[in-house]
C-alpha cells in the first residue's frame, strides 16, 4: 500500500437540513480515533482543524430554502480549502451534514480539471441528493448536492462552477428513498444507480466493480462521498434521516475494501454522522473503521487459496 499524507479537514456544517447535530461531526471522527487509525496503516496524517463558512449575509430562519446563504458561505470555504488540500496529499473532508460536499466536490473537481484529469464520483447514499434549489421541497440543501456538482441551473448565488463533472463520471450506491422530482431527473440522465433492490440481487460488489473499471480506464480521479444512511440504522443510528433496509457492516467495508485496491480514491467526505443522535459513539466508530478500510486496513494481506 502506498503511504498518503491524509488531510483532515473539519467542516462543522449544520445548515444543510433543519435537525442540529452534524457540527459535532469533525470532533467525534476525532475522539473515535480517526488520526490514530489511519497513522496506524503508515499514512502521514495532517489534521487542519475546522474551517468556517466565507462571510455571508444573515438567513431569514424561515426562508425556503433553509438557510441558503450560509450555504453559499460554506460551499465558498470548501472549494478554496479543496484545492489547497489537494495539492498536498488525499483530503478527507469531515462533515457535517451532505451540503459540504457542494464545495468538496465542486473544489477537487476544479483541481482535476487543472491537472487534466476527469473526475469520478461514487456518492454511497439511501438518497439520490439530485435536488436543485428550485425542485427541492423540503428546502434542505443538503438534498442538492449532486446536482450541482454536474452544472444543473437552479443554483442561484452559489459559486459558478469552474469545471462541471459529466454525469456519467458519477456512481450512487445505496439508493431507497428517492422523491418524484429526483426519480424523473435520475431517469433521464446518465448517471449511473443501483438501488438495493438491485444489490441484493447482484451483490454489492458487481456495480462498483464495474464503476471503478470505467474510471480505471479514463484514468480519473475518484472522490468518495460516504453519507452515514448508506449503512443500514440498526447499525448505524446517528443520522437525522433514518432509511430501513440499508447496507450491512460487511458491505460497507467490502465498499472500501475495494476502494483500497482499486488505487483511484484522490479524496473523500465522511457525512452526516449526527453525534447528537449516536449510542455510545457506535457510528462515528463505524465510520472511522470504515474510512480505516478504504485506506488499506485489512485482515490478511493476501487472500488464502481455496481447498481443492
Ligand atoms: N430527498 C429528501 C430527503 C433527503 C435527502 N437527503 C437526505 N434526506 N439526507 C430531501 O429533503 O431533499
Ligand atoms: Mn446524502
Ligand atoms: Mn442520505
Amino acid at each position: 500500500m502506498t503511504p498518503q499524507t491524509c488531510i483532515l479537514i473539519g467542516a462543522p456544517m449544520d445548515c444543510g437540513k433543519r435537525r442540529r447535530g452534524c457540527l459535532m461531526g469533525p470532533d467525534a471522527y476525532r475522539t473515535a480515533g480517526l488520526a490514530e487509525a489511519l497513522a496506524a496503516l503508515g499514512h502521514k496524517v495532517v489534521d487542519r482543524g475546522n474551517l468556517a463558512p466565507a462571510p455571508h449575509e444573515a438567513d431569514d430562519p424561515a426562508a425556503h430554502p433553509h438557510r441558503l446563504n450560509e450555504c453559499i458561505g460554506w460551499t465558498q470555504a470548501l472549494m478554496a480549502e479543496a484545492g489547497r488540500a489537494m495539492d498536498q496529499g488525499m483530503p478527507v473532508f469531515l462533515g457535517g451534514d451532505h451540503a459540504i460536499s457542494l464545495g468538496s466536490v465542486a473544489g477537487v473537481a476544479a483541481h482535476a480539471a487543472r491537472a487534466g484529469r476527469p473526475q469520478f464520483v461514487l456518492w454511497l447514499d439511501a438518497h439520490a441528493d439530485f435536488h436543485t434549489v428550485a425542485t427541492t421541497e423540503s428546502g434542505n440543501l443538503h438534498g442538492t448536492p449532486l446536482a450541482y456538482v454536474t452544472g444543473q441551473p437552479g443554483f442561484p448565488g452559489f459559486p459558478a462552477l469552474p469545471a462541471p463533472i459529466p454525469q456519467e463520471n458519477i456512481c450512487i450506491l445505496g439508493l431507497r428513498s428517492v422523491d418524484g422530482a429526483e426519480r424523473d431527473a435520475l431517469q433521464a440522465s446518465h448517471v449511473a444507480r443501483h438501488d438495493m433492490r438491485e444489490i441484493d440481487e447482484t451483490g454489492i460488489a458487481r456495480p462498483l466493480q464495474a464503476f471503478l473499471d470505467r474510471v480505471t480506464a479514463a484514468g480519473g480521479a475518484l472522490h468518495v462521498s460516504l453519507d452515514v444512511d448508506f449503512l443500514d440504522p440498526s447499525v448505524a443510528p446517528a443520522v437525522g434521516t433514518t432509511v430501513p433496509g440499508g447496507a450491512t457492516v460487511r458491505e460497507g467495508h467490502l465498499v472500501c475494501e475495494m476502494l483500497h485496491d482499486s488505487g483511484l480514491v484522490t479524496s473523500m467526505d465522511l457525512v452526516e454522522l449526527n453525534p447528537f443522535l449516536d449510542e455510545r459513539g457506535r457510528t462515528a466508530q463505524l465510520m472511522v473503521d470504515l474510512c480505516a478500510s478504504a485506506m488499506g486496513r485489512r485482515v490478511f494481506d493476501r487472500p488464502t487459496r481455496a481447498f481443492g
